[in-house]
C-alpha cells in the first residue's frame, strides 16, 4: 500500500486549448502557484482487478481508466485499488483534476517502483489531465513547450502570497474542461487572438513573479483569465462558469483595490473566485470575501509543496 499527497494548483496565466496532438499538450504556455491547506490524499494497493473509490463511494472514471491504459503500454502496472479523496468540492473548478492525477502519478510510481524523476512524472501526470502537471511542483510552477514537462519557477519563499478561495457553489461543472477547451477552439471567434497574445502574457507574469512585482502580476492575471473567459463565453453554445456570487466577488476585490489592499482575483473553469493577495491584506481580503452575498465559505491558502509520498 503506497499513499501519496498532491495539491490543486491556480493558474495565473491559463491553459485553455490543446494542440492537435497527442499527448495533451496545452496549446499555450501556463504558469501557476500550487496551494497549500486543499489536498488530494491517494492510496494504492494491489487488487485483482482495476478499483477506483472516490469520496468515499466506488466511481468509474473514464479518465483514470484511459490514463491507467496509457501507463501500462509503457510500463508493468499490475491491477490496482485506488482510494482517493479531497479535502475540498471535487470537480467544482477546484483543480481536483490537477491534486488528482498528480497524486495518482505519484502514489503508483513508487507502488510500482517506476523510479521516475519528477520532471518524468509531470509528463504522465499531463496525459490525465494537463494541469496535474503543474501539481507536481511546489511553490511557482510553468508548463511550456517545446517538451511539456513543468517545471519549478520559483520555490514557495521566494514570494509567500497568500490565497483566499471563495466558494460559491459546491456544485459539479455541467461542462467539464476537456469538452469546453474543444468547445472553444471550434467555435470562439477569438480563439486565435487568446493564442497569439498567450506568450506575451506568459513571459509578463513570469517576470513580474521574478522581480515580486504584485501590480504588474495583477494587470497581467486578471487580464488573461478575463481573455479565457471571454473565448467560454463566445463558444458556441456560450460556456458561462460563472454565477451571481461569481461577479460579486469580482466587485468585492476591485473595492478592497480602491481601499489600497494588494489583490486581485482569478476564476478556472468553475464559479469559486481565488483572490491572491499580499499576507498583510489577507485578513482583510478574506474577510471582505466572507461577506459578499452568495460566498458559502472561503478558505485561507498559502503557497504549498510538491506532490510527495507520505507513507
Ligand atoms: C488551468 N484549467 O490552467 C485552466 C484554467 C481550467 C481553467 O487546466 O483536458 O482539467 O484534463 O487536460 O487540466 C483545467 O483543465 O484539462 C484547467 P484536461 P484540465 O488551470
Amino acid at each position: 500500500m503506497t499513499k501519496a499527497i498532491a495539491h490543486p494548483n491556480i493558474a495565473l496565466v491559463k491553459y485553455w486549448g490543446k494542440q492537435d496532438q497527442t499527448g495533451n499538450r496545452p496549446a499555450t504556455p501556463n504558469l501557476s502557484l500550487t496551494l497549500n491547506q486543499l489536498a488530494t490524499e491517494t492510496v494504492v494497493s494491489d487488487a485483482d482487478r482495476d478499483q477506483l473509490i472516490l469520496n468515499g463511494a466506488a466511481h468509474a472514471d473514464p479518465k483514470i481508466s484511459a490514463f491507467l491504459a496509457t501507463l501500462r503500454r509503457r510500463y508493468d502496472i499490475p491491477p490496482l485499488d485506488i482510494v482517493t479523496t479531497n479535502n475540498f468540492p471535487t470537480g467544482a473548478g477546484l483543480a481536483s483534476s490537477a491534486s488528482g492525477f498528480a497524486a495518482l502519478t505519484t502514489a503508483i510510481n513508487r507502488h510500482c517502483e517506476l523510479g521516475l524523476s519528477a520532471h518524468v512524472l509531470s509528463t504522465w501526470a499531463r496525459q490525465g489531465s494537463a494541469s496535474a502537471a503543474r501539481s507536481i511542483f511546489g511553490g511557482f510552477v510553468s508548463l511550456t513547450g517545446p517538451d511539456w514537462q513543468a517545471e519549478p519557477l520559483a520555490e514557495k519563499g521566494h514570494w509567500p502570497l497568500k490565497i483566499v478561495v471563495a466558494i460559491t457553489s459546491e456544485a459539479k461543472k455541467q461542462v467539464g474542461s476537456t469538452e469546453g477547451m474543444r468547445r472553444t477552439a471550434a467555435t470562439s471567434p477569438f480563439f486565435s487572438s487568446w493564442i497569439e497574445t498567450a506568450d506575451a502574457d506568459y513571459n509578463a507574469a513570469a517576470g513580474a513573479i521574478e522581480e515580486r512585482n504584485f501590480d504588474q502580476l495583477a494587470t497581467i492575471s486578471e487580464h488573461n483569465c478575463l481573455k479565457m473567459h471571454s473565448i467560454m463565453l463566445t463558444s458556441l453554445p456560450a460556456l458561462n462558469y460563472w454565477n451571481s456570487a461569481t461577479v460579486a466577488c469580482m466587485d468585492t476585490v476591485r473595492k478592497l483595490r480602491g481601499d489600497g489592499a494588494s489583490a486581485f482575483f482569478t476564476i478556472d473553469a468553475g464559479p469559486q473566485v481565488k483572490i491572491i493577495c499580499t499576507p498583510e491584506h489577507a485578513t482583510q481580503v478574506q474577510g471582505a470575501l466572507q461577506r459578499t452575498p452568495g460566498v458559502i465559505t472561503t478558505i485561507l491558502c498559502g503557497l504549498g509543496d510538491a506532490a510527495r509520498i507520505v507513507e
